[in-house]
């Protein structure tokens, strides 16, 4: 594959920033994809080789889904809680398939990260620091890491080269959403080295048995819009499900629009996907969240969070009431007009 024109100046950048550091923090998404997580073991792979840089990689929140558990547990890798982590021991720190102020990251703000490398819109926040590199087309962070890769002469082993493949994959399902041309080349370049056989382990991995008990929830909460579905799964544990049962529900075939929401850790969370051309999901997560949240994401799938502020079940009510009728605005659908996706 043929890295981007600009890939060898971001590269030349990050060697000068990398020059001078002992100790790296590198930055995911609170619940990190299998995107955030890639990216991050792309970018410690290309620290350790220029500088033998010691990386710790953190998020907040949990990796819940099981093919996420399955991918870091394959990767052998040691997470930090960005809680417990004590910023003044790093001399750089860099976010990945994240940016500062996002709301999907609990980055404190009184720190600024020296390096962001991502693939959503860019945000103001992110302007301050020394090392921007956004590519708001590109499917997926780790495509852009891959370049790196690719710029800097170092050949990933396999389980870097399986990590970034499922990355793209699934950020892009399989290629299928949002990818560019690139994303396309990066699965092309890296199919002959990741590990097949694990990918299946890890996709087709097991799942306890909550899974299906939240999966029954979900789809008997479900409302059938003309065009659009949507759900909430209540109280989770695992925040990851609620982008997974939204990716479901699109697939039925009258839909267009789905949005699924839960509570988990104090904080309303909401998914939102769409498959008609031109739509933009990203600006529905804003009009949903105004306000009260934060939200973001891209044309085709977007997420946003809301603080709950007392907990009471009357505040999550009046709020998940709230989004249902500015999500269902935004989309031009009628509010009135829904019956229940799985009759009694
Ligand atoms: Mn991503």
């Amino acid at each position: 594959m043929k890295p981007a024109s600009k890939t060898r100046d971001r590269l030349d950048k990050l060697q000068q920033l990398l020059k001078t550091k002992t100790r790296l923090l590198i930055i995911m998404q609170d619940n990190p994809d299998p995107d955030s997580i890639a990216a991050a073991v792309a970018l410690r792979k290309i620290a350790n080789t220029f500088d033998n840089i010691q990386c710790t990689i953190a998020h907040g929140g949990t990796v819940g889904r099981a093919e996420n558990r399955a991918l870091v547990r394959y990767l052998g890798l040691n997470l930090h809680q960005l809680a417990e982590i004590e910023f003044g021991k790093f001399d750089c720190i860099a976010m990945v398939d994240a940016q500062p102020a996002a709301g999907n990251c609990s980055l404190p703000a009184d720190v600024t990260p020296d390096i962001v490398i991502d693939h959503h819109p860019l945000r103001a926040a992110a302007r301050a620091a020394k090392l921007i590199d956004i590519r708001s087309k590109y499917g997926s962070t780790s495509t852009i890491l891959l370049e790196y890769l690719v710029q800097a002469w170092i050949e990933p082993d396999i389980q870097l080269a399986t990590a970034l493949f499922y990355g793209i994959r699934s950020d892009t399902q399989d290629l299928g959403r949002q990818a560019t041309r690139q994303d396309s080349e990066a699965v092309a370049y890296l199919f002959p080295i990741a590990n097949k056989r694990m990918l299946s382990e890890i996709e087709r991995g097991e799942v306890p048995r909550v899974y299906f008990q939240m999966l029954d929830e979900a789809l008997r909460n479900a409302k059938k819009y003309e065009h659009a579905i949507t759900t909430s799964l209540g109280q989770i544990d695992n925040p990851d499900m609620i982008a997974e049962v939204a990716d479901l529900l699109l697939r039925e075939e009258e839909t267009y629009w789905t949005m699924c929401h839960g509570i988990s850790g104090g904080k309303l969370f909401i998914s939102v996907r769409t498959m008609k051309e031109d739509a933009r999901a990203d600006k529905v997560i804003h009009r949903v969240v105004a306000g009260k949240g934060t939200g973001g994401g891209h044309p085709a799938y977007a997420g946003g969070q809301i603080p709950l502020i007392k907990g009471t079940k009357s505040e999550q009510a009046g709020l998940e009431k709230l989004v249902l009728k500015r999500f269902l605005k935004a989309i031009g659908a009628d509010s009135q007009q829904w019956q229940k996706l799985i009759p009694n």
